[in-house]
């Protein structure tokens, strides 16, 4: 806590005179917030949809010209690229300590929150997660980390449910990248189709970085599956879709969060047709402020979003909600408002369970239809 009292006085003395020396006249200090998410390499898309979900909420912040305190403010994005890569997340967490950042928002993979987060937690820094899922990541007993997207636990555990309860399939395999997100998304999953009753007639495993799934999908064939639930992310779901239609499997392919994006059905083409996915929170588009979000994020960055902006972006606006609650930037002073967070974002309602989970996770199930997700149905804690 005392670091973190040092770097935001040393930041907040630093940005004050930057910000003098371009206009004298205001005396505006800067708020940092920081992003660390993959900019380069296979999560690049995924990192970077974070990243500009963020930047949305800081510059519509800004033209509302904060104050707090008394002082006007200008909050700034200072984003890491983490790679994806644990090693690269630790050293890159301590230089957004250095900068002097009042919060985080980050991460993509959930291998790389994991060791990086303590560090946070040492500086007295809150870290909200938008988008990695492992249930581990707020069950370390640190007090500074909150997450705004359902858990692995959670979204595999109704996908293991339903698994066995509505298509009642009867014989399933499973297969995973074995990385802190797909094995523990796949363990969850297993367990929940155990909890209904279910068969798990092949467990199979890949890593995060092959293209070539042969060996494990002749093993899913021979014990005849009717369903294959796959916990990695989207590229590598949509090359073993192509793949199991290559070999002409009927096997029911649904993949676990991070997969109904436009990165699935641009690289499985044809063979994404039938997919189905297990997604994050309800479908944004149905949501009140869903439609006018997807519109201001394509007109700013001239795409859509992939899966993680919207969630990203409700992380931003709940730290900067909770500065603005406590008047005040110093994370010790505002960690209580955001522990309390009541806020209705883009994803939906946002509070904080004593972990700093969500209070009422949601799950939806999408398969894809002429080329598109479409949700099938939605399951939440309420
Ligand atoms: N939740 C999907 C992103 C991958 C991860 O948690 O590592």
């Amino acid at each position: 806590m005392r670091n973190a009292s040092r770097n935001f006085f040393t930041a907040g003395l630093t940005a004050v005179a930057m910000s003098l020396a371009c206009n004298p006249s205001i005396a505006q200090q800067v708020v940092k917030i920081g992003v660390s998410a993959p900019l380069t390499g296979a999560g690049a898309a995924n990192g970077k949809d974070i990243e500009n979900g963020v930047r949305l909420a800081v510059e519509e912040a800004n033209a509302r010209h904060p104050k707090l305190g008394g002082q006007e403010v200008r909050f700034e994005l200072d984003s890491v690229d983490d790679q994806g890569d644990p090693r690269i997340g630790v050293q890159v967490a301590q230089k957004l300590v250095d900068d002097g950042v009042v919060a985080v928002v980050g991460y993509y993979n959930s291998g790389v929150a994991l060791p990086a987060s303590p560090i946070f937690a040492k500086a007295g820094i809150p870290l909200i997660d938008p988008a990695a899922t492992n249930p581990a990541i707020t069950r370390q007993g640190l007090k500074n980390v909150f997450r705004i997207i359902v858990t692995d636990a959670q979204n595999s555990g109704n996908a293991g449910k339903y698994a066995v309860t509505v298509p009642k399939a009867q014989r399933i395999a499973v297969m995973d990248d074995r990385t802190a997100f797909g094995q523990g998304t796949v363990d969850e999953f297993k367990k929940a189709v155990v909890a209904a009753g279910g068969h798990i007639v092949a467990s199979e495993y890949t890593n995060d970085k092959a293209v070539e799934f042969n060996a494990q999908l002749t093993n899913i064939k021979a014990a005849n599956a009717d369903l294959l639930y796959f916990a990695g992310l989207d590229n590598q779901a949509a090359l073993l879709t192509k793949r199991m239609k290559q070999l002409g499997m009927r096997t029911q392919f649904v993949g676990s969060g991070g997969i109904a994006d436009s990165i699935f059905i641009s690289v499985a083409g044809s063979a994404a047709e039938g997919a189905m996915a297990w997604e994050y929170g309800r479908p944004v588009e149905s949501l009140p402020q869903g439609k006018a979000f997807a519109a201001k994020f394509r007109k700013r960055f001239g795409a859509d979003t992939l899966t993680y902006a919207p969630f990203a972006y409700d992380c931003a606006w709940v730290a900067i909600n909770a500065m603005k609650q406590a008047n005040s930037a110093k994370p010790e002073v505002f960690m209580p408002a955001l522990r309390t967070t009541q806020y209705d974002g883009i994803t939906g309602k946002i509070a904080f369970d004593s972990y700093g989970d969500l209070k009422h996770p949601t799950s939806t199930l999408y398969q894809v239809k002429g080329a598109k997700w479409m949700p099938v149905t939605t399951i939440s804690a309420e």
